[in-house]
């Protein structure tokens, strides 16, 4: 885009910015409260909406009905009850506060820019902006915390920008009706803190998003968030509820961090880092939410994008129930494969635990998920279910005319010649499965950083049997040589595939779901 093009766009959002600033003192609130059991059929045809005779029309007012809760004035709300929480950090949500009339919540953010791990597996870092609970003690904020509150309630919204930023920000709620949903009047420079007061009209899960200056800078820089607006009549509890933001870095160079920000790629729409909840690895191995067989988990999810949708989908399971967009007045979609999600919005999707697993949690372009980071897991323990899953015959070498499976072939203890085989161990490490670039470097180097293997070149020779273990938690690996040799198939944390070398040669091997580790065996003649 040219700059001239881009610098007519800034002016236009500054224009209207500053048309909401000037628009003086706020007047006194005269919204008119919906009656949901006001029937819009009822009223005489042919009126016009603001004729003196008729009632003014109704915000939403249209065929179908208004779905505006009826608003208790703001002079007579209370402050929600000291007990309630309403705030998070992902992937937390507040519990349900189970409160029944209209309250005034107070939720105070400091904005912070900070060097944030994006990678938790190699410590790739980014310099990222984002919001945090006021006074809290971390110094980023990517995402940013997840705001409860109850359809009707008032959000009294404080944003500090802490001395010593360098950037002026604001907040977009996409929860609030009002100039750029609050954007106009949260801009706050470095030391400024700004007070606003909205209502919240409809329930569902919204993004929050910074909306100052260059705002696709500001967004794939860290500002963004999730607003949980709970409808009047709660969602059914359920035993586990999440918050999940899938959002995208755009980076120079991925191999060295901190990595700066390649402004070019936003516009290309080209990210280095498609992630859940601010880095690669958030929600995997240690950090994967566990749950029950028998149990159900709500998911409130939001995609700040800057620019990709997401094919939200869970590997081994289905979505129970989706609220599509996240829009709460609707009855659920239910048994759902992959959900599409806008860029800029948001769905509330449900799974049932129904047998024990590992459910994968991925953006269905799966370039994003292998490639780029986009993985989350939920395990799922408990009692196996036959009438559900069942695996009658474990993978084996087939017979050679029938197609029954061969008995398994004990590995030999001695060579044909009588000498004792030659035997090695590699671990597939802890957090092997970690995103990494495919030809990295050091991916061959005794070192590799981060490591996939324990050993990344081994040396042998012809007749050794080398044992492959998998010692990383809560993920699958499969080592799978790339002529095709020799094949593990999918090994479960703990488990190990032993292969005896007879021919000399170099054999290169790598994980069929993570095809960034690789790895290889130099087999020498005797
Ligand atoms: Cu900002």
């Amino acid at each position: 885009m040219s700059t001239t093009l881009r610098l007519t766009i800034l002016t236009i959002v500054a224009t209207l910015t500053l048309a909401a600033c000037a628009s003086g003192p706020r007047a006194a609130w005269t919204f008119r409260p919906a009656s949901p059991t006001e029937d819009p059929a009822a009223a005489s045809p042919g009126t016009q909406p603001g004729a003196s005779a008729t009632p003014a029309p109704r915000p939403g007012g249209q065929a179908g009905g208004s779905v505006l809760p009826e608003l208790t004035p703001k002079g007579d709300l209370p402050p929600a009850p000291d007990a309630e929480v309403n705030v998070a950090i992902a992937p937390d949500v507040p519990p349900p506060s189970g409160r029944t009339a209209q309250a005034i919540v107070d939720v105070h953010f400091d904005v912070v820019e900070g060097i944030q791990t994006i990678d938790l597996g190699s410590g790739t870092q980014y310099e990222t902006w984002g919001y945090r609970i006021n006074g809290d003690s971390v110094t980023t904020g990517t995402p940013g915390p997840i705001i409860r509150a109850r359809v009707g309630d008032v959000l009294r919204f404080t944003i500090t920008n802490l001395a010593g930023n360098t950037h002026p920000h604001n907040v977009d709620f996409h929860a609030v009706t009002g100039q750029g949903g609050g954007a106009a009047d949260t801009t706050v420079a470095p030391g400024e803190t700004a007070i606003i007061e909205a209502r919240l009209l409809y329930p569902g899960i919204f993004m929050y998003h910074c909306a100052y200056g260059d705002v696709p800078l500001h967004i794939s820089q860290g500002m963004y968030g999730g607003i949980l607006v709970d409808p009047a009549e709660p969602l059914p509890l359920v035993e586990h509820e999440l918050y999940m933001v899938q959002s995208e870095f755009y980076t120079t160079d991925p191999q060295a961090g901190p990595l700066t920000t390649d402004r070019g790629a936003v516009t290309l729409e080209h990210p280095e880092y498609v992630v859940f909840n601010g880095a690669v690895g958030s929600l995997t191995g240690d950090n994967a939410p566990r749950m029950q067989v028998g149990e159900s988990m709500r998911i409130y999810f939001v995609n700040a994008g800057l620019n990709l949708d997401s094919n939200f989908h869970p590997i081994g399971s289905h979505w129970d129930k989706v609220y599509q967009e996240g829009a709460l007045l609707n009855d659920p979609l239910r048994g759902s494969q992959t959900t599409l999600v806008p860029a800029g919005g948001g769905t509330v999707v449900e799974l049932i635990g129904q047998v024990p697993m590992t459910v994968v949690l991925v953006d269905h372009a799966l370039a994003r998920a292998f490639d780029k980071g986009a993985i989350g897991q939920i395990v799922i323990e408990g009692q196996a279910d036959p009438e559900i899953f069942e695996v009658i015959t474990e993978a084996a070498p087939s017979g050679p005319t029938d197609g029954t499976p061969a008995p398994a072939t004990p590995l030999p203890s001695t060579t044909p010649s009588g000498e004792p085989v030659a035997a090695e161990q590699i671990s597939i490490v802890a957090g092997s499965g970690t995103s990494q670039p495919t030809n990295a470097p050091d991916e061959f180097a005794a070192l590799e950083d981060p490591a996939d293997y324990s050993v990344n070149e081994l040396i042998i020779v012809v007749g050794t049997t080398v044992t492959w273990t998998n010692d990383d938690a809560g993920v699958m690996h499969t080592v799978t040589a790339l002529d095709g040799s020799f094949d593990s198939g999918f090994m479960e944390a703990g488990e190990t595939f032993s292969y005896t070398f007879s021919t000399p040669g170099e054999f290169e091997y790598y994980c069929l779901p993570h095809p960034w580790m690789r790895a290889r065996v130099v087999v020498m003649a005797p």
